[in-house]
């Protein structure tokens, strides 16, 4: 038996464009149309039966839920901003309040608006102005009733697949464009993160926690050559923990959010900078289960992760880890053995605050569409009828108890 701290957060997470449905104003509807992708079009229908999803949240005995707010509806058109989307989310908000779910909010879930996009991006730099603005309207309507705030989630995530694989909008394939938008990013979140504390502080609120949320992979060298340690070497020094050093030496960090799902195995096939970055093993010689989209599972990348983040005295919440699947078993192996992994980094001295699972709902999951079935709830496209997965159910015990059995 496994015991957790007892004020830890437990819960899952949405991001709005994936479940809200009908987010006419962000960049990937256009694209989506555009290209000829899997339309998102209705996604979950969150956006009306949120009330719905927070009551089967609280049955499964969430005290967080951590949701995004859409920039594209909030200003639809360059400077307009609308104070009916404010209030939907100040009722998504209290509705979560009412069922004692505390909101986490993230301010940049990979979208943008589309005016945003066509006529800025963020490979200018004034991209953070605009970015800025948004959040200062976001916040002070709503700062009294929140203590969590995420600026930017994945930023990794968003400029290697937008600006360097081009494969999300805009489809970009320039380092040199994936450089300014790392950095324009890095300061996007410095700013808010100053202007947050600025509007809680002015208007006498107690003081709130505000974090990132960052993508993490354990980078596992596939044999030991020297070649293959130092690849994985610094792919995690770039990747997993560049921005990190730099948020936390800044001191714009009151508590690091970290998404895990898997392992990249680390193969150098030639030196040169691309291979340094990108060359992974193609053989199949360590086998570990995989998730639907062929991520292998590999929970001890977690435990060595948080390990690594001890250095910066910060507490960490778990703000996305979750798996697609077909296979409902699987899904509950994967949350214990995360789980298990958590708390042997307590264990050890690792201030680790918080579990939110990926995701509450089955949703559209990018340029993969709606087939990776992520959700603790399943969703019928058609009918939109919810069920509640046994996983769920077995989470759900853990969330109220605070232990894994
Ligand atoms: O669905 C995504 C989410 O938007 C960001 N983190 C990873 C999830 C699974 O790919």
């Amino acid at each position: 038996m496994i015991e957790f701290p007892s004020n830890f957060l437990w819960g899952a997470a949405t991001s709005a464009y994936q479940v809200e449905g009908n987010n006419t104003h962000s960049d990937w509807w256009h694209w989506e149309k555009e290209t000829g992708k899997e339309n998102s079009g209705s996604a979950c229908r969150h956006y009306e039966l949120y009330a719905r999803d927070f009551d089967l949240a609280q049955n499964l005995h969430h005290n967080t839920h951590r949701f995004s707010i859409e920039w594209g509806r909030i200003e639809p058109e360059e400077g307009k901003f609308s104070r009916d989307e404010l209030n939907h989310y100040l009722d998504v908000i209290l509705t979560l309040r009412s069922r004692n779910i505390e909101p986490m909010v993230t301010l940049h879930h990979f979208t943008n608006p589309d005016w945003f996009s066509t006529s800025i991006g963020w490979e200018n730099n004034i991209s953070n102005a605009y970015f800025l603005r948004y959040c200062d309207f976001v916040v002070r309507a709503l700062a009294k009733h929140i203590r969590y705030w995420i600026t930017i989630n994945e930023p990794t995530i968003y400029l290697s697949h937008a600006y360097i694989l081009g494969v999300w909008p805009p489809q970009k394939k320039s380092y040199t464009k994936a450089k300014a938008v790392a950095d324009n990013l890095a300061s996007a979140h410095a700013g808010t993160f100053r202007r947050i504390h600025a509007i809680y502080k002015e208007s006498g609120l107690p003081r709130p926690a505000v974090g990132i949320a960052q993508h993490m992979q354990a980078f596992v060298p596939c044999t030991p050559a020297i070649k293959n340690r130092l690849a994985a070497y610094m792919r995690n020094k770039w990747y997993n923990f560049g921005l990190l050093d730099k948020l936390t030496r800044e001191g714009t960090l009151d508590f690091i959010g970290i998404n895990y799902y898997s392992r990249q195995l680390v193969d150098l096939k030639k030196w040169g900078l691309n291979n340094l970055a990108k060359d992974i093993c193609q053989q199949n010689h360590h086998p570990l289960k995989r998730n639907s989209l062929g991520w292998e599972i590999y929970p001890d990348g977690l435990y060595d992760l948080l390990l690594e983040l001890k250095k910066y005295r910060l507490p960490v919440i778990i703000t996305e880890n979750g798996i697609c699947t077909g296979d409902d078993g699987l899904r509950w192996k994967y949350i214990y053995a995360h789980l298990n992994s958590i708390h042997r980094a307590l264990e050890n001295g690792v201030p680790v605050t918080g579990y939110l699972y990926w995701s509450l709902l089955d949703n559209f999951e990018w340029d993969k569409g709606f087939a990776p079935r992520f959700g603790l709830i399943d969703i019928d496209y058609t009918s939109y009828t919810r069920t509640v997965r046994e996983s769920a159910v077995k989470f759900g015990q853990t969330c109220k108890t605070g232990i894994l059995e």
